[in-house]
């Protein structure tokens, strides 16, 4: 195709979350001139949008960590002490700015417009079905590619047991809400429980809020309602007033906790924004000396193992947990997908409310059901509860995106005919299933730091991901009309999300790119990725979900990033260093500022051979 062809088609970036507004920036960059941005809310930030962040949310990045290259980020208030720690505010307006600088000035956003489904055409063409949330019709857009970026964070999941509609059968009448909603409906949450009076009350006297889950969401949220935190001086909570003063009763269930990462003081940028915990983390391929020697040998091992130990045990020390406490209910941090970062001390965490047992703590149990006046437990147990928040995770947000089942809403006078449309899922090939290639597969991964791992349900292991580098439908791979942004899984969205966004533009544009030859090569890799995956993070198939974890590098973000640098022919292990001090060089995104214009020029002096 002619470039001006490739680059006046219109494209549709489906969500406006950090990966959708980096995926705009960059193909605009990139000379992509009709570029949809679409989004079912009405403001962007997706996970940070104004409509979803409340005062106590602290996220897991500082200052540095979160970002993307065309835009610095404000120093947060008090960073000497917390390290830079960025709280969901400081996200929040970071995305408002970089949208209006970087992207409504050369498109408009399409707010609360939600997809309902998407379709190809015999014909190429992508038919993406909308609601119009103002206007409550329904329409259908024409596009020659689609970028989804709809998140791991969007569509709640709450098993049937927990559900509000199985509350109500049981005769549960007090609110029960899942996590994504816990901010916006706080009233009701309120107004169903009776502050403690003042300190020192027998708290058994009043029902509590249960809080169901040990994840991330549920901590956060169990943050807010506890009068104590008004004292503590260290986070800011003044725009939590009205929460602070609420002081409610909480106690919080779980089977198995996330790990966390404390220490005293914030660990130095040349250890925690370098490529040090990257390289004591096993990778898919072992690109350096020093990480074959450290996952290959004996000695090796041993050395990865203390590092780790020693992260965990100076965690534990950090908060002074107990060694009967349920906060060692978790995985060790090194086979953990979903490790907390607390970065410093913090009297007012969630950790601290356990230990001090402001917050109670029910623990190992699984909640199952309701009672009239409780939540029903594995244990048998009855925890009396007054409103329940269920934080039990998310489902694939691209989970009915491709089917068919939205086929009664479409308009009537519809060009689609549904045979086609029932085809799209089965030609991208986004299933679950897997692949049976195993045999294609060569890697052993016989590293010595994969011993031990933990064991898991095999029935839980029957999944696979047949996305090609966690960014392409793997049997899509060579109509170059369709990609996801936001589903590769790292602690650092911003430079992660920013570089896919580039593969993406580069994938579109048909640049020069290292990339399989045939659809069979990409579905070997892409199998040979969930076999690492299963590998890396035994049972993560039980809560990983396509649209957040497509491909897991996590710890090894470095060296995936490095991968999909040489995807595109440009130079990798851009921190520098010698062959001494690598390890240690500060990872910046800054290092992806110039790409567009590196890509460019690679282009130019390609086409003028
Ligand atoms: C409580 C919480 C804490 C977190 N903490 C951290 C952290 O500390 N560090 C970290 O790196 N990450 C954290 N995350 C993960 C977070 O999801 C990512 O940081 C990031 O927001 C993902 O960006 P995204 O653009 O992929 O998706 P999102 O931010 O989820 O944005 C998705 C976008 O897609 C839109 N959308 C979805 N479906 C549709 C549809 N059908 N039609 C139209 N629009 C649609 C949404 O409206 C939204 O605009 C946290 C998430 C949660 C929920
Ligand atoms: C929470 O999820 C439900 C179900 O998907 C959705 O209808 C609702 O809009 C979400 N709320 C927020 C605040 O995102
Ligand atoms: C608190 O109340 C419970 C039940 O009402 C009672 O069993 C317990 O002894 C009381 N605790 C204190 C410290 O008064
Ligand atoms: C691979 C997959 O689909 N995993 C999970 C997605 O999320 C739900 C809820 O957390 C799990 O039940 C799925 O197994």
């Amino acid at each position: 195709m002619e470039p001006d062809i490739v680059l006046s088609a219109p494209i549709a970036v489906i969500g406006t979350g950090p990966a959708g507004l980096i995926t705009a920036h960059v193909l605009l960059q990139d000379g992509f001139s009709n570029v949809h941005l679409l989004t079912r809310d009405k403001t962007v930030g997706g996970v940070w949008a104004r409509e979803r962040v409340y005062p106590s949310l602290y996220i897991n990045n500082v200052h540095g960590e979160y970002r993307f290259s065309a835009l610095q980020m404000p120093v947060p208030a008090r960073a000497e002490e917390t390290g830079g720690r960025l709280s969901g505010y400081d996200m929040c307006s970071y995305m408002e700015t970089f949208a209006r600088t970087h992207v409504e000035d050369k498109i408009k956003i399409r707010f609360q417009t939600e997809i309902l489904n998407l379709q190809r055409r015999g014909d190429g063409i992508w038919v993406v079905a909308i609601k119009n949330l103002i206007s409550e019709t329904n329409e259908e857009l024409l596009y020659s590619r689609v970028v989804v970026c709809t998140g791991g964070s969007s569509k709640p999941y709450i098993p049937d047991s927990l559900s509000s509609s199985n509350a109500e059968k049981c005769q549960f009448h007090g609110p029960v809400i899942h996590f994504n909603e816990s901010w916006s409906r706080m009233t009701d949450i309120l107004a169903a429980t009776e502050p403690i009076q003042q300190e020192g009350e027998n708290r058994s006297n009043t029902h509590p809020i249960v809080v169901i889950g040990g994840g991330k969401s549920a901590q956060e949220w169990v943050l807010s309602p506890s009068r104590r935190a008004r004292a503590e001086p260290i986070v800011s909570f003044s725009a939590c007033t009205y929460l602070v003063n609420e002081g409610r009763r909480v106690a919080n269930v779980f089977e198995t906790v996330n790990a966390f990462v404390a220490s005293p003081k914030p660990l130095p940028n040349f250890i925690r924004k370098s490529r040090m915990t990257g390289i004591c983390s096993p990778s898919i391929v072992l690109r350096s000396r020093l990480e074959r020697f450290l996952h290959t040998t004996w000695i090796g091992s041993k050395i990865v193992k203390y590092i780790w130990d020693r992260l965990t045990a100076n965690s534990f020390a950090t908060y002074k947990v107990p060694l009967n406490s349920p906060l060692r209910l978790s995985r060790s941090l090194f086979w953990q997908l979903r490790g907390g970062d607390e970065g410093v001390y913090r009297p007012n965490s969630y950790h601290s409310f356990v230990n001090s047992g402001t917050i109670e703590v029910v623990a190992p149990a699984r909640a199952v059901g309701f009672t009239e006046d409780s939540v029903l437990l594995s244990t048998g147990e009855r925890l009396p509860a007054k409103a329940v928040i269920v934080c039990t995770g998310y489902s694939s947000s691209w989970d009915g995106l491709f089917d068919s089942k939205i086929d009664a809403c479409l308009v009537s006078d519809s060009p689609v005919d549904l045979k086609t449309t029932e085809t799209t899922i089965a030609e991208i090939g986004l299933t679950n299933e897997p692949l049976e290639l195993e045999a294609k597969v060569n890697d052993a991964w016989d590293y010595t730091t994969l011993a031990n791992a933990p064991t898991v349900d095999p029935k839980s292991e029957r999944w696979s991901n047949p996305m090609y580098r966690g960014i392409v439908p793997a049997k899509n791979i060579m109509k170059r009309d369709l990609a996801m942004n936001g589903a590769v899984f790292t602690p650092n969205c911003g430079y992660t999300f920013e570089l896919c966004a580039h593969w993406i533009s580069a994938y579109f544009r048909v640049d020069a790119m290292r990339l399989p030859s045939t659809m069979e090569q990409a579905l070997v890799q892409a199998e040979r990725n969930s076999m690492w995956m299963k590998r890396r993070f035994p049972g993560a198939g039980s809560y990983i979900n396509q649209s957040y974890g497509s491909s897991l590098p996590y710890f090894s973000w470095p060296q995936a990033m490095d991968e999909l640098l040489e995807d595109m022919y440009m130079p990798s292990m851009r921190s520098g260093g010698n062959w001494f001090t690598w390890p240690f060089k500060v990872i910046s995104v800054d290092e992806l500022a110039s790409l567009t214009e590196e890509r460019r020029a690679k282009r130019n002096g390609a086409s003028a051979m």
